[in-house]
């Protein structure tokens, strides 16, 4: 039985990110970092730079092959973080880990963010925005860095207000073909481009799992998909779950996901994502070479 990917990047694809290649033949699991009082799922509990770094340590050991360090939550109603602020909250976390083994991503919008968090070592720009928001383009074309380019309909104020769609996956992935375009355009190369849907981002339980059943249309562009399911209110809706009990379905989301075609899964939960994507990939890996009969 063929393995359920469709994705046509190579099995030697790499992403360039900074200082870093990253081989894409098995999953990888970027590591959340929220240095916030009000992040939807851990605010307030990395909020001290000190705990922040503490936290993204122990990410690392548990497996994290990328970190994802944000200053500013992007929940519904969340508080608005100037570029003072933000920089404030997670250059710590950048200088204690982007000399380090695991490349950091800033999950940020503002182009300034961006700038100053790539000088201090950032390998990759997360933006929910998708360099949409003005200079951020060129800020990020002027860097080595790799880009993570998310869908999301209107903005972290209103976008859970009436999400609408007539085709979400056909929708998501005409924006993010264009995005894609626009980036290449203004020469940021294929091989830095990660293009995730937005689980989350305007989007009700019916479109998240619309979209996680897209995967492989979206990966069929040849571009390495990233999922961001962990703790997520469509695991909520789905299990009846508060926000703090969802590390079983946000396993389960990030496995699916990956069966369908994701590359990288953003997650919360890491030691736990690990094991998991190290049962599917000997699961793959056996298929592929006869071994473990
Ligand atoms: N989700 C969140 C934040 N950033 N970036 C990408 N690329 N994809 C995602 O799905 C995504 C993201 C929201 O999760 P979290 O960071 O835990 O919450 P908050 O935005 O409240 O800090």
């Amino acid at each position: 039985m063929a393995a359920p990917d469709a994705s046509r990047l190579t099995p030697r694809a790499v992403l360039r990110a900074g200082r870093f290649d990253l081989a894409l033949e098995r999953p990888l699991v970027m590591g959340v970092v929220n240095v916030t009082p009000d992040s939807f799922s851990d605010g307030g509990r990395f909020h001290d730079p000190r705990k922040a770094v503490e936290h993204a340590r122990r990410l690392v050991e548990e497996g994290a092959d990328i970190l994802d360090v944000g200053g500013e939550s992007t929940r519904p109603g969340s508080l608005p973080v100037d570029v003072q602020e933000e920089l404030r909250r997670i250059l710590p976390v950048l200088d204690a880990m982007a000399g380090g083994p695991v490349p950091v991503s800033v999950d940020t919008s503002k182009p300034e963010v961006m700038r100053a968090a790539v000088d201090a070592g950032a390998a990759m720009i997360n933006d929910i925005y998708a360099l949409r928001q003005p200079g951020a383009l060129q800020v990020a074309a002027a860097t080595d860095a790799a880009v993570c380019l998310m869908h999301m309909q209107g903005d972290p104020r209103t976008m859970q207000d009436d999400p609408v769609y007539g085709d979400v996956v056909a929708e998501v992935k005409a924006f993010l073909d264009e995005r894609v375009a626009t980036c290449e355009a203004a020469g940021i190369g294929r091989d830095r481009i990660v293009v995730d849907p937005g689980f989350g981002f305007g989007k009700k339980a019916v479109h998240n799992l619309d979209l996680i059943r897209g995967i492989p249309l979206l990966a069929a562009a040849g571009l390495p998909v990233l999922a961001g399911l962990s703790r997520k209110s469509v695991l909520g809706k789905i299990t009846g779950r508060m926000v703090g009990d969802r590390i079983h379905s946000s396993v389960a989301a990030a496995i699916v996901a990956v069966a369908r075609g994701a590359r990288i899964v953003r997650v919360h939960d890491v030691a736990a994502t690990r094991d998991a994507l190290a049962v599917w990939t000997a699961v793959e890996n056996s298929g592929m070479n006869g071994h473990g009969r």
